[in-house]
């Protein structure tokens, strides 16, 4: 099932009769020859469809007579070359499609060929692979430095790895004839990117565990995918590694990291490592393959990107186990690239089907506010008694960083934040909210607006006071309390929290959209539009709410924010809805599968509106841009959930 898709026919068909031909000068003399069709040339604006053409020849096992004995002993002492075996063929080769199509360049054509056996040491690779890689070679220069050169992968492919079939054709997988393969490999000119490897191009080991060896290739191109020969199969071809999207993944330059067994049943498995500079970014896509009888099975595939702050990984083999640690710069509610991060080291070790979790490690507070993240991941899970923990180090302990540069009362707001949890947890707030009108600005106004709200009535009053509360007024007298980006005006209010307070005698699956405004309605307070409904089918419904903020907005419909209500520990829990605009519309729920539903909203552009999603898993919300499958939302690999990608504070770091 994993064998690469053969989506270019007449490539396919061409080099095939090339292999099966015995006329190499002649065909590459067509090659360089500009036999190239422009019209099969791959379109500009679609790299999608290019870089899944992972097109590869096929030998069928007639046009290899010997190869099982040539290959069974690992370390089979001399590579023969194949020209006097090869058969001969009348069909007329046809050049690759991706064919330079400039004038024939007779360096590339190869000499002769040797009847006899090459000298043993070094291992000389033979004209025929040689000459492929120097047909690489040449369309790698021929669009050096054109924008066309982010879109030649593939089309290197298809001459490596015909170059790998010629290898295999010819060579027993000696360490000497893989070295020489390696080094010839190495010495093609960089596609777009040169960087230094992390690995080797190509190798060789038994990886499906039947005693004969494979070749696996990263070759360490960009866009070339990697790709892996079994030559037990009856049919030698180039294999694709499973991916999640074929289309994106191995967007970079792949090296084999390690060809060790990292699953402790003594059968070697395949590290592969992708390589992909971004805009500010370097991305490497750490995966690891273990076999089965259908091929290769994906079982670990993290992404390490440095954007913020470096990014690092490791492979250990320490005592005869293997873990994988990842590390990155870990983000959080209020947060930008520039500040200091902490980093999230997790480490993953083999539980005998994936590569698990089993340690996640955040390292200590590195400024104010990556301590204030800390305790709103707490906030905003309900986790009321960590988060005050954390806002009062805020208070009594903050670690002051290049963030004493930002304009920002940290203390300021974790003080409005414990006087909030105060509401929420039924206790006393006064005496809190006194110190936080003292901070004066934005956070002493907010304060003092709930201070005067607060023991008269419900502790519903002082949201109901907030949501009204214009925050240009004039504030009390104090220094501090001034907010700006990345701290965001609506998470300050906290405005869904007071869903919490008013919903607490609503029972799990008593909930509904009526009741929601009833409840919150009989107090003044304004909700907007509400979706009820169990998204997860744990008899647990779930609710986005859309809150009014008091705003000076003119043109458009009211500042709303969408609140994701949701049942924790028996109590209900609100955080904010991710990444929805302030004026987006509830429009249903969708039913994906008999268990499984999203929430619709959509969200009014310009000219254009789009649909968004929200699906819940039970412990995370999953933002959609168009309607999810059940197969995106339960991925059947564990590495295809987004989840596992993100680099963010959750609430138990601490
Ligand atoms: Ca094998
Ligand atoms: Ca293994
Ligand atoms: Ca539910």
């Amino acid at each position: 099932m994993y064998a690469i898709s053969f989506q270019d026919a007449g490539r396919i068909r061409t080099l095939l009769r090339y292999m099966l031909s015995g006329g190499l000068v002649v065909v590459l003399m067509l090659v360089v020859g500009g036999c190239g069709s422009s019209t099969d040339r791959p379109s500009g604006n679609s790299r999608a469809s290019e870089t899944v053409q992972q097109a590869t020849p096929v030998i069928s096992p007639s046009a290899r007579p010997s190869m099982k004995q040539e290959t069974q002993p690992v370390q089979a002492a001399q590579p023969a070359l194949t020209t006097t075996r090869r058969p001969t063929s009348t069909s007329t080769p046809v050049t690759p499609k991706s064919a330079p199509t400039s004038a024939p360049d007779t360096r590339t054509r190869p000499q002769a060929q040797p009847t006899s056996t090459p000298a043993p040491e070094p291992v000389q690779l033979g004209p025929e692979i040689t000459a492929w890689l120097d047909q690489s070679a040449r369309l790698i220069n021929e669009v050096s430095g054109t924008s066309e050169a982010l879109r030649t992968g593939p089309d290197v492919q298809v001459l490596l790895n015909t170059a790998i079939l010629a290898f295999l054709d010819g060579h027993s997988l000696t360490t000497e004839s893989m070295a020489a393969l390696n080094e010839a490999i190495s010495q093609l000119p960089p596609l777009v990117y040169a960087f230094p490897t992390t690995g080797q191009s190509v190798a060789a080991a038994d990886i499906d565990g039947d005693g004969e060896l494979e070749l696996i290739a990263g070759y360490n191109l960009f866009g070339v995918r990697p790709a892996w020969f079994d030559l037990g199969s009856d049919e030698l071809k180039a294999q694709a590694f499973p991916t999640q999207d074929p289309e994106k993944d191995f967007y970079g330059m792949t090296v084999v990291h390690s060809i060790t067994d990292l699953t402790n049943e003594g059968i070697a498995d395949v590290m592969l490592v992708t390589t992909t500079p971004g805009t500010s970014t370097l991305t490497e896509a750490v995966r690891v393959f273990t076999w089965n009888d259908d091929g290769p099975r994906r079982v670990f595939d993290i992404p390490v990107v440095s954007w913020a702050d470096p990014a690092r990984w490791e492979l250990r083999t320490t005592g005869g186990r293997a873990e994988i640690d990842t590390a990155c710069a870990i983000f959080g509610h209020y947060d930008i690239k520039q500040l200091p991060h902490p980093e999230l080291t997790r480490t993953f070790a083999w539980d005998g089907t994936w590569f698990v979790e089993i340690q996640r490690t955040v390292s200590p507070p590195v400024s104010t506010h990556d301590q204030i993240n800390r305790a709103e991941a707490a906030f905003w899970a309900g986790a009321y008694g960590p988060a005050v923990s954390l806002y009062t180090e805020v208070i009594t302990s903050p670690v002051v960083s290049e963030d004493q540069d930002l304009p920002i009362d940290w203390e300021g707001l974790a003080r409005l934040r414990i006087s909030q949890i105060s509401l929420l947890t039924g206790t006393n707030a006064s005496s809190e909210l006194k110190h936080v009108v003292q901070r004066g600005g934005v956070i002493g106004l907010i304060g003092q607006t709930m201070l005067d709200s607060t023991g008269t009535r419900n502790a519903l009053q002082p949201f109901v006071a907030l949501q009204r509360l214009n925050l240009k007024a004039n504030p009390p007298t104090g220094n501090h309390g001034h907010i700006q980006f990345p701290v965001d005006e609506a998470l300050v209010l906290a405005l869904g929290k007071a869903l919490e307070v008013g919903l607490q005698d609503v029972a799990p699956d008593q909930l509904s959209r009526r009741t929601i405004f009833n409840v919150l309605g009989n107090m003044g307070f304004d909700v907007r539009d509400a979706i009820v409904g169990d998204l997860n089918d744990d008899n647990t419904l779930e609710a986005i709410v859309s809150i009014v903020r008091n705003s000076e907005r003119i043109i458009g419909p009211p500042v709303n924010d969408f609140w994701f209500l949701r049942q924790t520990e028996n109590r209900w829990v609100v955080e904010p809805a991710p990444v929805i605009g302030d004026a987006a519309i509830a429009n249903g729920i969708r039913q994906i599968s008999p268990r499984r539903s999203a929430f619709a909203l959509i969200e009014p552009g310009a000219g254009s509106e789009r649909s968004i999603y929200l699906s819940f898993d039970g412990n995370h919300i999953q933002l959609w841009f168009s309607q999810p499958t059940l197969a995106d939302m339960e991925p059947t690999n564990p590495f295809d959930r987004r989840q596992i990608t993100e680099c963010r504070h959750q609430a138990g770091d601490s």
